[in-house]
């Protein structure tokens, strides 16, 4: 494996943060989830909490004006020098043009893309799952299919962004979790 910029992109529910978490951790680089990000600002009780806190409990995004400025606060820190694996963001094709723009800039630009699918029943019910043992605010069916649909319509079109590139994978995450760590593993290798 010597991909070290590497983005996870899938549905709510497919195991982004799963994956990302053990990956990160085999390649010895952050985990950089603006999903975990929000979620601690909003238990702060922070200014920027305050501002998530709805959108996040509705199932709708937050603006890509503080997504992007978190994110590219947390890209600039010195332990994601050696590589990141990205998980939930960018989420809308604003947010992967203001990632390009700043990798670019910094002349070190993502290597892979892993694109994680799996059927929306089985999603569903992971999400569900989870929301049985986490309380999750936003693991309720409403807010789940609200998820969903937002994913098609504002963060699938980013989709077509990076494969007019090379460094596109999909992964069939409609396994375990080792298998589908088996499959990324795979594809970066
Ligand atoms: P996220 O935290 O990114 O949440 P998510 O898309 O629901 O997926 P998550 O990564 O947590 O779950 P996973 O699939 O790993 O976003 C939450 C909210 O924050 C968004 O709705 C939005 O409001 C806001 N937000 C975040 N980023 C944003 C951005 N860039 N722009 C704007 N707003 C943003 O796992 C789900 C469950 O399935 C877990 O319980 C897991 O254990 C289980 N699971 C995983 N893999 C499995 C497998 N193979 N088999 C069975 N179960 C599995």
């Amino acid at each position: 494996m010597s991909a070290r910029r590497i983005l996870l992109v899938g549905p709510p529910g497919v195991g982004k943060g799963t994956q990302a978490e053990r990956l990160a951790s085999r390649l010895g680089i952050p985990k950089i989830s603006t999903g975990d990000m929000l979620r601690a600002a909003v238990a702060a009780g922070s200014a920027l909490g305050e501002r998530a806190r709805e959108l996040i409990e509705s199932g709708e995004l937050v603006s890509d004006e503080i997504v992007i400025g978190i994110a590219q606060a947390r890209l600039s820190e010195p332990d994601a020098r050696l590589g990141f694996v990205l998980d939930g963001f960018p989420r809308t094709p604003a947010q992967a043009e203001a990632l390009d723009g700043y990798l670019a800039g910094a002349g070190t630009p993502l290597e892979r893309c892993l694109v994680l699918e799996a059927p929306e029943a089985e999603l569903v019910e992971r999400l569900l799952k989870r929301a049985q043992i986490e309380g999750r605010a936003d693991d309720n069916e409403a807010t789940i299919r609200r998820r969903m649909q937002v994913y098609r319509d504002q963060t699938a079109p980013l989709l077509a962004h990076y494969r007019g590139g090379s460094i596109v994978a999909e992964i069939d995450a409609d396994s375990t979790i080792d298998e589908v760590e088996k499959r990324i593993d795979e594809a970066l290798s």
